[in-house]
């Protein structure tokens, strides 16, 4: 049908996010307005990242962020142009950044209901080759009363809403605001991002295993006993495959449509692991249990977490429910 060549009715993310508020008497357009700054950040970056190469972008800009790494300039833009797009929604109180050691608190003259946690660029080490990079975030509301770290440092189950944005071969955005998680793709002509991908529901079982296994020799005996079965499963099962960029955005999100499992487990080295708890594995952990997946920190649910610290780390196994079984079931015989 030459109809179906050109939608016209075109599902935008501003419109699948009215259309859900729109459901809660409660709503007053906030969460639409904080959003549509979130999205603005991520079309910047976007933009920014494809014309890395051209503009001179890439390289060190000669300062170190708060976890000791070498922040490259993609970093510092992202992350100035994300809290500048936040702060000037008026509907933040409380930001907490990768980037920046300190939580940012708002102006109370521009403060709002809500918090924001985000890694403004995620992936670093891939950016210079040009492999997919993304950003993360999640959002939390402030409770009445003086903005404080307790409104952020809350069990990610408290999320009001979480996503990631994915630079890649193309531009995706997949978010949940606890209904669901659901992708759209960025089309550039039109700047706008449009649903493609509408409630996504992780395979029950994946054929896929992702993770560092240069850390091999310093991990525990669950997470080797794990990778181990991947390869030499014993159950006469096909051995999965691997599958790891080292971004993490991109590695989630091959996990959210092909199924399979995440690991950046605990080792001698790093006993918490790498990631981050409120902007990493929280906002992946909501996205996965969205799509019916689950996500687990190696001693319980990722999203029962309390966290005591605004950068603090956490082991993360996220994935397939079934495949997800399989580890949680080693490390409780582990005891
Ligand atoms: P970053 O915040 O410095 O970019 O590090 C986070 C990244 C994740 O995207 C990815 O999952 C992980 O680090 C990869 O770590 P490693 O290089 O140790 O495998
Ligand atoms: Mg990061």
């Amino acid at each position: 049908h030459a109809a179906d060549a050109h939608r016209t009715d075109l599902m935008t993310l501003t419109r699948f996010v009215l259309n859900e508020q729109s459901k809660r008497p409660e709503s007053r357009g906030d969460f639409t307005i904080l959003l549509n700054h979130i999205v603005l950040g991520c079309k910047f970056v976007c933009s920014a990242v494809n014309k890395a190469g051209l503009a001179k972008l890439i390289g060190l800009a000669g300062e170190t962020n708060v976890q000791g790494e070498e922040q490259k300039k993609l970093d510092v833009l992202s992350n100035e142009v994300f809290v500048k797009a936040l702060v000037s929604s008026g509907r933040t109180s409380i930001l907490v950044s990768e980037e920046d050691e300190e939580a940012i608190f708002v102006e109370p003259k521009l403060r709002g209901k809500y918090c924001v946690v985000f890694d403004p660029l995620d992936g670093s080490s891939n950016i210079d080759c040009g492999v997919s990079i993304g950003t993360i975030f999640g959002i939390y509301v402030v409770k009445d009363g003086e903005p404080s770290l307790d409104d952020v440092l809350q069990p990610g189950k408290n999320m009001v809403a979480a996503g990631y944005c994915m630079y890649g071969s193309s531009c995706t955005l997949v978010i949940s605001t606890g209904s669901g998680a659901h992708g759209f793709t960025l089309d550039p002509s039109l700047g706008e991002f449009i649903l493609t991908h509408p409630d996504i529901q992780i395979p029950k079982k994946g054929k896929i295993y992702s993770v560092n296994e240069g850390n091999a020799k310093n991990w525990d005996g669950p997470t080797a006993k794990y990778v181990q079965k991947c390869k030499y499963p014993e159950d006469g099962s096909s051995p999965k495959s691997l599958r790891y960029i080292g971004s993490m955005v991109a590695d989630v999100h091959r996990t959210l449509l092909y199924g399979g499992i995440f690991l950046y487990p605990a080792d001698k080295k790093s006993p918490n692991g790498k990631l981050r708890v409120l902007y990493e594995v929280f906002p992946m952990s909501f996205l996965l249990e969205q799509a019916g997946g689950q996500s687990f920190t190696g001693k319980e649910r990722a999203l029962d977490l309390v966290p005591t610290k605004i950068h603090e780390r956490s082991p993360i196994f996220l994935g397939s429910y079934d495949d997800v079984e399989e580890i949680k079931a080693l490390y409780a015989a582990e005891g």
